[in-house]
This record gives C-alpha cells, structure tokens and sequence, in this order.
C-alpha cells in the first residue's frame, strides 16, 4: 500500500468538517463554501475542490422566461420574499423554491436584486447569498466563489470582523449611513429574502 501524502496541518482542522455524501467526500450541503475532496491519482491524494458542479448553480440558456412572481434580469430571474428569518432559513426558503441566494456579483445584477427589494418592502432588509468564510478569511458567495472586486458595502462595512456568523443583506432604505447597500450582520437576525434561478426549462 502506498503512503498517501500528509495534507498540511492547518487545513486539518478543515477536514475534518468533511464527510461522505454517496461517493464524494464533501463538506455539509448547508455549509457556504460547498467544497468537496476528491481523489487525485497522479499525486495520490486529495484534493480540495472549492466549487462544486451542484445543478442549481449551473448557468442557463438566455432564451425563455421565469415562472409567475419571479423576475427576469439576464439569463436569471429573482424573486425577493417579504419575510423576516435568519440566513439559514433565507438559504431553506430558497431551496424550497427550487432556487438559491441571490448572488448579485456586479452593478447591473445588483442594482437589480436592489430595485426589487425596494418595490416589495424597501423598510425590511433583504439577505443575498453572501457570508463570512472562515477558511477563507474572505467573504464567500453561495456558490462558493470568494467575493471579488465589485461590492457595495455602506459606510463602514463590514464591520464583524472574523466573527463566523456574519452574513450580509441589502440594508433598508431607512438607514441613515448605509441605505440600500451591503451591511454585514449575525446571521441569526431576521431579514427577507432575496433567492435567484434559472429560466422556466
Ligand atoms: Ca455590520
């Protein structure tokens, strides 16, 4: 038997988060970086994939239209659900709907998610798909993908430091420094929802 080369230490701690899905060894579907091992016979090892192929996240053909009481913007559509509940029901209520957490990674798309949280409840703030990643040291959107050069954090944003429980929502037009913008906050406070799919198929 050959001797499987020793992953560094510090992501051991990492590891040990993974567990089996069917064949996969993968981190627990509910958690945000959605990372999986899998076995790489040329190094014998593992090998950390950091975006896994999961069907909801795939992209869409352009053509078609969403379904009743969602929004089309490119080749997506959104819906924002005026409901007040913690990130991890956010994410379920999006799931329910055969959806994800909006990801609204440039101006156009979050503009967008923005204006349609504001035409259902611009008093509530809404949650996108975006949350602190502690193996990351970054925040990290749904997908998996550490947030990049576009934001739109409100005046001093983020403000939770490393705290692990920090996910972010549009904050409420209302807000006297960071109206309509990002504003970082403990996952378990209640906002609404902003979830993003696919065209009708
Ligand atoms: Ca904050």
């Amino acid at each position: 038997m050959e001797q499987t080369g020793q992953p560094p230490a510090s992501s051991l701690a990492a590891m040990r988060r993974f567990r089996w899905y069917g064949h996969v060894l993968r981190l627990p579907p509910d958690h945000p970086n959605r990372a999986l091992l899998d076995f790489n016979p040329k190094l014998a090892g593992w090998r950390q994939n950091q975006l896994i192929r999961d069907p909801l996240f795939s992209p869409t053909v352009s053509q078609g239209t969403c379904e009743p009481n969602w929004h089309g913007h490119g080749s997506r559509c959104f819906r924002v659900f005026d409901v007040e509940v913690s990130y991890a029901d956010a994410r379920a209520l999006c799931l329910s709907h055969n959806s994800h957490l909006a990801l609204p990674k440039d101006q156009s798309t979050n503009d967008f998610v923005k204006q349609l949280r504001n035409s259902v409840n611009q008093a509530r703030g809404a949650w996108i798909g975006l949350k602190y990643g502690v193996d990351e040291g970054s925040f990290v959107w749904e997908d998996g993908e550490v947030l990049g050069s576009f934001d739109d954090w409100g005046q001093g944003q983020p403000d939770g430091g490393s705290d692990p429980n920090q996910c972010v929502r549009i904050v409420r037009v209302s807000s006297s420094s960071r109206s309509n913008q990002w504003g970082d906050h403990s996952c378990a406070n209640l906002y609404g929802v902003s979830c993003e799919k696919g065209h009708r198929p």
